[in-house]
């Protein structure tokens, strides 16, 4: 049997060794990927960000373990979960990371759900991508709901977030002023906020700060705005809920699960759906073809060429753009 009928069928040791080959990528990794792809598309693919230390590891595995207990809107079983914990500024270890290790306690032997963390390698945005194509490996496999943590390091969550139908964004309470509920880009990309620690002093203040931000900032987010003006007629827009948990405990993730599930409801019936599925697809592909493009331009340079035109910059005898326009010249793009 080949190892795409292995995947399709869930088997594990298949899926672990695609998942090594996507982090490799290996061309049987890539071979692969393109006979599954048309057998994704299922997942629910919900991104879990925050800062460092927020409870996301401990929220994802408390999500995922409330998860396993019920079954999503209009299914009889639990969804299959997959998780992915993604740490952009830790080098690849091999090894499992703090949360994880509290992960695998708690879930493991559960053949419903899948653990993989990844850790960069070299760009952001090879992570990204190496981060949606383990997405979508999960999916091909079966996992209809896929928590991908990251933490939040700029970019890179973003980008990441990019990738997801959901995004779920973690605070914790913070005393007045102290609040950042400035945060412009966290309210743009969250659909869902998440006061985490809500067991600690300023737990409400934080809440009603977060709330009040999302208020001035028109309360929906730029997702939502821009499919409410495509989906026209449909239910226009999301206002993105700000919910309490203590993932310590395991409270609020029954609400939390509602949510998520709620979101889905409102991308599907929006039409949001489909167009974030676009502009996922579109933003994979540019940077896919960014790559490849500037991997062909340099391969048709003789040696060091390239790397004396960036010194030329470093020296400031060439702007970038002054660079790039002379490299080009007389190319055939
Ligand atoms: N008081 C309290 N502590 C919590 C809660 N949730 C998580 N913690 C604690 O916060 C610390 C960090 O939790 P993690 O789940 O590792 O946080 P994280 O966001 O995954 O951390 P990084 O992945 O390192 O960014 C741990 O000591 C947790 O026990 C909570 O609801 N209340
Ligand atoms: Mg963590």
């Amino acid at each position: 049997m080949t190892s795409t009928d292995l995947i399709l069928q869930g088997d594990r040791l298949a899926l672990a060794r695609l998942l090594t080959q996507i982090e490799n990528e290996s061309p049987e990794g890539l071979e692969t990927l393109g006979a599954l792809y048309p057998h994704t598309g299922q997942a629910h693919i919900v991104g879990i960000t925050g800062a460092p230390g927020t409870g996301k590891s401990t929220l994802v595995n408390q999500l995922a373990l409330h998860l396993r207990k019920r079954p999503m809107p209009g299914e009889d079983t639990p969804p299959r979960v997959g998780i992915v914990a993604v740490d952009p500024s830790s080098p690849f270890s091999g090894g499992a990371i703090l949360g994880d290790r509290i992960r695998m306690r708690d879930l493991a032997g559960d053949p419903g759900v899948f653990i993989r963390s990844m850790a960069s390698r070299g760009a952001l945005g090879g992570l990204a991508r190496a981060t949606s194509a383990v997405g979508l490996a999960l999916d091909a496999a079966g996992f209809q709901i896929i928590l991908i943590e990251t933490v939040g390091a700029g970019q890179a969550e973003v980008d990441i977030a990019s990738n997801a139908h959901t995004t779920v964004v973690i605070e914790v309470p913070s005393m007045g002023d102290a609040i950042q509920a400035n945060k412009a880009g966290i309210l743009e990309i969250a659909d869902i906020l998440v006061v985490n620690k809500a067991d600690m002093p300023g737990a409400d203040t934080t809440v009603a700060t977060l709330r009040l931000s999302l208020e001035m900032s028109g309360s929906a987010n730029a997702h939502a705005a821009v499919e409410g003006r495509v989906g026209g007629g449909r239910k226009s827009s999301w206002e993105t809920p700000v919910l309490e948990t203590v993932a310590i405990k395991g409270e609020g993730m029954p609400d939390l699960a509602d949510r998520i599930f709620a979101h889905r409801e409102y991308l599907t019936t929006s039409g949001g759906w489909e167009i974030r599925e676009g502009k996922r697809v579109r933003s994979q592909m540019e940077s896919l073809l960014r790559d490849e493009l500037v991997k062909r331009f340099l391969k048709g340079r003789p040696d060091g060429r390239f790397e004396d035109i960036v010194q030329m910059v470093v020296d400031r005898e060439r702007s970038p753009a002054q660079a790039i326009e002379e490299l080009l010249k007389g190319e055939n793009l």
